[in-house]
């Protein structure tokens, strides 16, 4: 809610790639084995995804422009994978776990929207290579005043071989995240199937 509070009428967007139902429910399943340290705050399955395009805090009529654009797109389903959990950051104590998504068409379907948000003046590339990626938890701080996450220490287990096999992605959302002490809820603000 502080976020909100701070930006005033802005709103926090974000394209992402959704997981179809079924890889959402498989996550499900093995986070409710696996990510079971109190340290750790889950990601919820309806809020699985891989984000494309992170775009920061954007004014209403910037956020108009960006749903019609987003809405106006349209590209081939992506083919994807995911790996193991990993954490971040690599050297320091973990903040999130993450399952790596590489994705040849996710990476050529960052770049096409990126180029499209480019033109029409509404995103500024950071210059940072994409990365597909899975968040599937973060880590809670340490508390009484420290930023520094907690330790884990019931780290993830693997994911089953089923939900390692290659499957397609077949919806892009633009997103609106909102700042809540339980975590972020993610509103979806335009969709459109990948087809
Ligand atoms: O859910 P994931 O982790 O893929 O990490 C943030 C999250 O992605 C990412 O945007 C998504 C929605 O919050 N994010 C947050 N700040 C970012 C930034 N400055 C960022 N991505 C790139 N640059």
């Amino acid at each position: 809610m502080a976020g909100e509070e701070r930006c005033g009428s802005r709103q926090r967007l974000f394209v992402a790639v959704d997981l179809p139902d079924g890889i959402r429910e498989g996550l499900r399943a093995w986070g409710e084995a696996e990510l079971v340290d109190p340290a750790l705050k889950p990601v919820r399955a309806e809020s699985l995804h891989v984000t494309l395009v992170f775009l920061g805090h954007r004014e209403t009529a910037e956020v108009e422009e960006i749903v019609d654009l987003v809405g106006g797109l349209s590209a081939p389903p992506a083919l994807m994978k995911l790996e193991d959990p990993i954490t971040l950051p690599r050297r320091r104590r973990a903040a999130l776990f993450a399952l790596p998504a590489p994705s040849p068409a996710t990476t050529d379907l960052h770049h096409g929207v990126v180029e499209k948000l480019v033109e029409a003046g509404l995103h500024e590339p950071d210059g940072r290579d994409f990365w597909p990626h899975v968040t599937v938890a973060r880590v809670r701080s340490e508390g009484r005043g420290s930023r520094r996450p907690a330790g884990v220490a019931r780290r993830p287990g693997d994911l089953p071989e089923r939900l390692k096999e290659p499957f397609y992605a077949v919806r892009l959302t633009l997103y609106r995240s909102v700042l809540q002490p339980g975590g972020s809820r993610y509103v979806p603000l335009a969709q459109v199937e990948l087809s």
